[in-house]
């Protein structure tokens, strides 16, 4: 295990190699490790939110005019970096986050995928013509630039969830201010340098991008400034109910990618090889730090012995410990307070006549951080904790005896973002997707691990919103409806007369 020492070591010179001048003045944050509990060093100064809003604001009139395709250069040449950093930014990732190398890397993949489709996007913001009801008229929608948009991060995607908002958002003729989370902004720096660097090379306007290091105050200040078009915001359902309600207030956008309390569903038909390694990788893997990741299992009666069983000795070998090194499948939880969430939680469970079936103990790895493994918890019903989002490595399983319960059960929490049903009856395939009401349902795949080029987000108090691929780009656009007359004469709409 590395050092708090190497770790700074580490991160100075991958800071440096991003391009990111380690020498500049520093502001009131401080860049920490999950992997040793302590502090690294305090990171360089940002903008004022008021300034950066100023200043992505003024550049957005001269970007919105640059030719859509000749956007999308800026975003090629911001993936081509990305791919030439791959690692640096991973080591970042993992620093910061906890995440292991096979992930991290995973991470920045997702960018320079979201890059690739950004740039497609470029020359395919694609408007309707519908034919008019009116001799001589014709009729069109055209997709224009937004403004600015204002992306607020959350810690356990700390660069990809950049890149999904960042790239489509340019490509679309946005310009951004980015404010990550406080416990990633190192990061948020090596990102921001690179596409600083892709700006300058392409002669991009000055100020389309802004990163703005910060806490609660920053965040607010984007969330009311009216200048800020599109807020695109990803994080805890209690952030989403204080964010979209004062967004919509000064009738701004927002796009709210929030909590999620995924399930899965294992049927008689399931093959149990599929079923159980998709599960470990969607219960335990991230240290179950996901948005997408498996909180539920749904499992029918008839198998539910044998799917604990199965699990809890592959939960029991799971290799926990330095995610740097190969073969670790486990890293640190985020904080102590998550840990402590995580022993809350299980705790809620047991007294609720759960049964911690294994996991869910510290794992002394000899190193600070926070370590726990994985816990398997069979829960009698459907309520309490269950229906929360704690955000650690806990599978809840409740048992099921016909399709109609398991679906019930699945549908039965607020949250709407994941789903996966195991299966290789086609009829409950089907069924289970036309029923399954979260943004994402999958059969024979886990909850989490989506692909860039599908749509990513959730219903209900998940927040609604769609980020990434599909045409989530719309969101990063205001359309127009042109009539226009080309006939010489007047006609009005629905056979109207009003001749002077
Ligand atoms: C998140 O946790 O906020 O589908 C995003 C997944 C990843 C993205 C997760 N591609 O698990």
């Amino acid at each position: 295990m590395k050092t708090n020492a190497e770790l700074i070591d580490l991160a100075r010179s991958a800071l440096r190699d991003l391009g990111v001048d380690t020498d500049a003045p520093t502001g009131h944050l401080i860049a920490r490790s999950p992997l040793t509990g302590e502090d690294l060093f305090p990171v360089p100064a940002t903008p004022s939110m008021r300034d950066a809003i100023t200043k992505a604001d003024a550049a957005f009139d001269e970007w919105r005019n640059v030719p859509a395709p000749v956007r999308g250069a800026l975003v090629k040449r911001l993936g081509e970096l990305l791919g030439e950093h791959k690692q640096t930014l991973a080591t970042l990732v993992t620093i910061e986050v906890g995440k292991i190398t096979s992930e991290a890397l995973g991470e920045v993949q997702e960018m320079i995928d979201i890059c690739d489709f950004a740039v497609g996007l470029s020359r395919q913001l694609y408007g309707k013509t519908m034919p008019s009801e009116r001799p001589g008229h014709r009729l069109q929608e055209v997709w224009h630039p937004l403004g600015v948009v204002g992306v607020i991060s959350a810690f356990n995607f700390p660069v990809a969830v950049w890149s999904w908002n960042t790239a489509v958002a340019l490509a679309c003729g946005d310009t951004v201010v980015w404010k990550p989370s406080e416990l990633t902004p190192l990061c948020a720096l090596g990102c921001a340098a690179l596409l600083e660097r892709a700006a300058r090379e392409l002669g991009a306007p000055e100020g389309i991008h802004q990163l703005v290091l910060g806490g609660r105050d920053a965040g607010a200040a984007l969330v009311d400034d009216p200048r800020v078009a599109l807020v695109s915001a990803t994080g805890s359902t209690r952030m989403g109910r204080e964010v979209g309600p004062r967004v919509a207030a000064r009738f701004g956008r927002s796009l709210l990618e929030l909590g999620g309390n995924n399930a899965t569903i294992v049927t008689p038909s399931a093959d149990m090889s599929v079923a159980i390694n998709s599960i470990v990788f969607a219960a335990a893997g991230t240290a179950g730090q996901r948005c997408t990741s498996n909180r539920r299992l749904i499992v029918h009666r008839y198998l539910a012995d044998d799917v604990v069983s199965k699990l809890a000795a592959a939960f029991d070998r799971l290799p926990i410990g330095d995610p740097f090194e190969q073969g670790t499948l486990v890293g640190p939880l985020v904080s102590e307070a998550s840990y402590e969430a995580m022993q809350a939680a299980l705790k809620a469970a047991s007294e609720a006549g759960g049964e911690v079936i294994c996991g869910g103990e510290r794992v002394d790895v000899g190193a600070g951080g926070h370590w726990a493994r994985p816990a398997l918890v069979r829960v009698p019903e459907q309520s309490g904790v269950v229906l929360e989002e704690t955000f650690a490595p806990i599978l809840y399983v409740l048992s099921y005896d016909d399709l109609d319960e398991a679906i019930a059960m699945h549908n039965g929490v607020v949250q709407g973002l994941s789903a996966g049903i195991f299966t290789n009856d086609h009829a409950e395939a089907e069924r289970f997707l036309a029923e399954a009401d979260t943004g994402i349902a999958n059969v024979n795949v886990g909850t989490s691990g989506a692909e860039i080029g599908g749509a990513f987000g959730g219903e209900k108090a998940t927040g609604g919103g769609r980020e990434s691929g599909s045409d989530a780009w719309r969101s990063y656009m205001r359309r127009a409806t042109n009539t226009i007359n080309y006939s010489g004469s007047v006609a009005l709409a629905q056979g109207v007369d009003f001749s002077v």
